[in-house]
């Protein structure tokens, strides 16, 4: 069937003949570039200021570089408070997403060529040219509000200057409605804050830690693992709450194996016994907290016995576990999670953990959640944005009232026709995001990407996404690019440079520029108002008293903080929430018309013969971002099937034999995957990581590897106060033949 937007295989190209520098040779055999100890370091000439992009933990570092141009190693920069020193394996094998031989090379822009769509090089002057035109046609025609951003990672906020200056603040970006959403307007809700990234948990000095499903040592946020192990070793209690025995849980005094989507009877009941046992801490709930009456009484009948019904976990050690974080009240952290859209109740649950820590009084207490302090970096002088005549909160309908930032599924349903009316949004920048792997909402998406008059993907890979733009351009990677300053807020203001390490590969160009390129051809110069982004960086180091020579120096500057990170003594501290009090019941739930205090939900129960899906992270990887990196396939080339040997048994599934996945609604993975037996995961529960099953032939290392998680999440169970996309709630079953003869690619 023809559609407006055939997917592209940019391998049909013959593209790529361009050359690739001997690192990327290296890359391809196969050889490490981890750094080999035993190179004589005099062939390296000089180290370069960077910072990580291979996750959103932006761990500063230095890049070494070698006479002939290449980068031999990335280490950690030791005065970075977020790494100290120390890359995770990522980080390190980061000069892959350099020496990636799949890498885009020249933009490209999509033809019909006898009859068939394809892309063909393009020059940047052309493929700007062609965007631009095409931005100020829709302007014209439908208004500069038509145009959405969707990004993830540093080149978002070139872009994001670009768009708001062109006249549109429909910038979305899922790690809100997708990942941090939830539990951000969560605990905002509570603490009138969130918690922010990095976290402000003072894991370093805590006496217990509490994960609900954060699997801390998977989930590799570089300085949090760091942490966690310090704490360990220093004798602190960690309490894992997962239907798996991760990595944390391993490491636990106790593991919780909860039955999954149960958790805020758990944390109910946790409740009931601080409060019932007269546990919790009443001096700081007393001074800081308002609601605790309508708490009280709230939680009266969530005993741990009505607890156990639920969640399968024992009465007794649902109390003893209570008992251990009021021991360490209130160095005591019961961690926020990050990754929190899980079953369309998630705001409730977050808003749960957040009650716990009030009870507990760790916001603002050493081993708890400390405040944080940055340095703000002003704004390089530019005109005021103009103001948009709508925004993405106005494609809401009054739905999600409670949602701060743009919600990608919002902005993506608005992108076409329904209900006999015309779609809002007509034309898409993605930068730095691979949609079709991160929003489970596959048909909204497709509608979407058909509809669109014009849609631009910037990415330095050859990602799913790239299949479906009518213009390809091709972003060089962070090693070889200025970005913003890091500006970190958190134990101590800290500032991180991020500089080209090497020239960009082939035609590829830094976000900055691209984005500087489209202001000027707009009519929008005045807003880029520099030849080189090394100027603003200048300019803003200046004002903070710093410049770019000393940052290119040092990489990293730490200042002293003004202010105590936590409650002094003697002084009546007021939280960021209207009336200054923590938040156990919440009027701004309740006037929404949402319940004030979390309430259990039944969720739905596999039938039989299917098994919950639920899904994770592995150490090696980052979703899709690293699923091409050959140093990081090396250590990890695809995921398997986590099965429990009693599920398997009835099977008749062995150990390493691959199956295919499918789920309640009849989506079958589009490859198969290695079976892991293991009395690690419940018998209810199958759990693979996210990122594998890429389908997009030019990416030769990723290509029909593991499968997509995505793939099998059809049923979304949506956050009615923010929009989450709750993606737990999908069950699969095993196919132990090939159901497809001919995969499509
Ligand atoms: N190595 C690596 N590290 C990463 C990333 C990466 O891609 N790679 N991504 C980063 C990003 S963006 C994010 S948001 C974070 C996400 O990291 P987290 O916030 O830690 O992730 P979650 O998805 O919340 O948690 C996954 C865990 O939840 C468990 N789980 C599943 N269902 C349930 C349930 O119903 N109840 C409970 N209690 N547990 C359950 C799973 O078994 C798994 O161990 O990781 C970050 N760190
Ligand atoms: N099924 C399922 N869906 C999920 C999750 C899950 O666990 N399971 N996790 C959710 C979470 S927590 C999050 S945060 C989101 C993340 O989802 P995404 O934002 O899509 O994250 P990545 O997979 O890292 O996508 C990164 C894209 O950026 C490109 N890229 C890498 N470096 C650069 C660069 O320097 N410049 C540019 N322009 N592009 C670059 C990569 O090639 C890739 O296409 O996914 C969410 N969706
Ligand atoms: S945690 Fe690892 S991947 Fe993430 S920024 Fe730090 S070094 Fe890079
Ligand atoms: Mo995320």
């Amino acid at each position: 069937m023809k559609t407006r937007r055939d997917f592209i295989k940019i391998s049909a190209l013959g593209l790529g003949a361009t050359a690739v520098t001997a690192g990327a040779a290296k890359a391809v055999l196969g050889s490490s570039l981890f750094g080999n100890e035993n190179e004589n370091d005099a062939e390296t000439l000089r180290r370069v200021a960077t910072y990580c992009e291979v996750c959103f933990w932006k761990c500063a570092g230095w890049a070494h570089v070698t006479k002939d141009g290449n980068i031999k190693k990335i280490t950690g920069n030791d005065d970075d408070p977020q790494c100290n020193g120390r890359l995770c394996p990522r980080g390190t094998g980061g000069v892959g997403m350099f020496s990636d031989p799949d890498r885009l090379k020249t933009p490209l822009m999509r033809v019909t060529k006898d009859g068939q769509q394809t892309y063909r090089e393009a020059s940047w002057d052309e493929a700007l040219g062609f965007i631009s035109t095409k931005m100020k046609d829709l302007k014209a025609k439908h208004g500069a509000e038509s145009m959405a951003l969707f990004f993830h990672g540093s080149s978002g906020n070139h872009f994001s200057n670009l768009m708001k200056a062109y006249g549109t603040t429909n910038l979305a970006a899922p790690s809100f409605a997708q990942c941090r959403g939830p539990r951000d307007v969560g605990f905002e809700a509570t603490f009138g804050e969130s918690v922010s990234s990095p976290e402000v948990t003072d894991i370093r000095d805590t006496k217990c830690l509490v994960l609900i499903g954060s699997h801390i040592g998977e989930n590799m946020h570089n300085g949090q693992v760091q942490e966690m192990s310090e704490a360990i070793d220093a004798g602190a209690v960690i309490i894992t709450v997962d239907p798996r025995l991760s990595t944390a849980a391993s490491k636990s005094k106790y593991w919780l194996p909860i039955k999954p989507s149960t958790d805020i009877a758990l944390l109910l009941s946790w409740i009931h016994v601080l409060i019932y046992d007269e546990l919790y801490n009443k001096e700081y709930v007393g001074k800081y907290a308002e609601g605790f009456e309508e708490l009280k009484n709230h939680v009266k009948l969530f005993t741990p016995e009505w607890a156990y019904g639920i969640t399968t976990l024992k009465p007794d050690l649902i109390r003893k576990t209570a008992r251990e974080m009021a021991n360490a009240s209130p160095s005591v952290i019961i961690h926020p999670g990050r990754h929190a859209a899980w079953y369309g109740d998630d705001v409730q649950r977050t808003r749960a953990i957040a009650i716990l820590n009030a009870l507990l009084g760790s916001w603002g207490n050493r081993g708890g959640i400390f405040f944080k302090e940055g340095i703000k970096i002003p704004e390089f002088p530019h005109p005021d944005y103009p103001k948009p005549a709508w925004s993405w909160k106005d494609l809401l309908d009054g739905k999600f009232p409670l949602a701060n930032e743009a919600v990608t599924n919002s902005v993506i349903e608005a992108s076409y026709p329904k209900e006999g009316k015309e779609a809002r949004i007509k034309g898409w920048i993605v930068s730095g995001t691979n949609l079709v792997a991160a929003v489970p909402l596959k048909a909204e998406l497709a509608k979407a990407m058909q509809s669109l008059e014009l849609l631009v993907v910037v990415d330095t890979m050859p990602m799913e996404i790239t299949g479906f733009a009518d213009v390809v351009l091709p972003e060089c990677t962070y090693l070889e690019r200025y970005d913003d300053i890091r500006a970190t807020a958190h134990r101590e203001p800290t500032l991180c440079l991020r500089m080209p390490a090497v020239e960009p590969l082939n035609q590829t160009k830094p976000a900055w520029w691209i984005a500087k390129q489209l202001g000027e051809r707009l009519g929008l110069g005045a807003y880029f108002n520099y030849k080189d982004y090394s100027e603003v960086l200048d300019w803003q180091l200046k004002q903070v008293g710093s410049s770019l020579e000393e940052m290119q120096r040092i990489g990293v500057k730490k200042s002293p903080r003004k202010t105590s990170p936590y409650i002094e003594t003697g002084t009546d501290h007021q939280f960021k929430t209207a009336s200054g009090k923590i938040q156990l019941y919440s009027h701004e739930l309740a006037e929404a018309g949402f319940d004030a205090m979390p309430v259990f939900t039944q969720h739905p129960e596999p039938q039989e013969g299917f098994y919950r899906l639920i899904y994770g992270r592995a150490p090696m990887h980052t979703f899709s971002r690293t699923a091409n990196n050959p140093n990081l396939v090396a250590l990890m080339p695809e995921n398997s099937v986590w099965i429990n040997p009693q599920v398997a048994k009835i099977w008749g599934i062995k150990k390493d034999q691959y199956v295919w996945l499918k789920n309640q609604d009849g989506a079958i993975s589009n490859f198969s995957v290695k079976v892991r037996l293991t009395e690690r995961i419940r018998w209810d529960s199958v759990y693979i990581v996210h990122g594998f099953g890429h389908h997009h032939k030019p990416l030769r290392f990723a290509y029909g590897r593991g499968v997509n998680d995505t793939e099998l999440i059809t049923n979304v169970m949506m956050d009615p106060i923010m929009g989450g996309t709750g993606m737990r709630g999908n069950f699969i079953t095993f196919l132990k033949e090939d159901p497809r003869k001919e995969i499509e690619s």
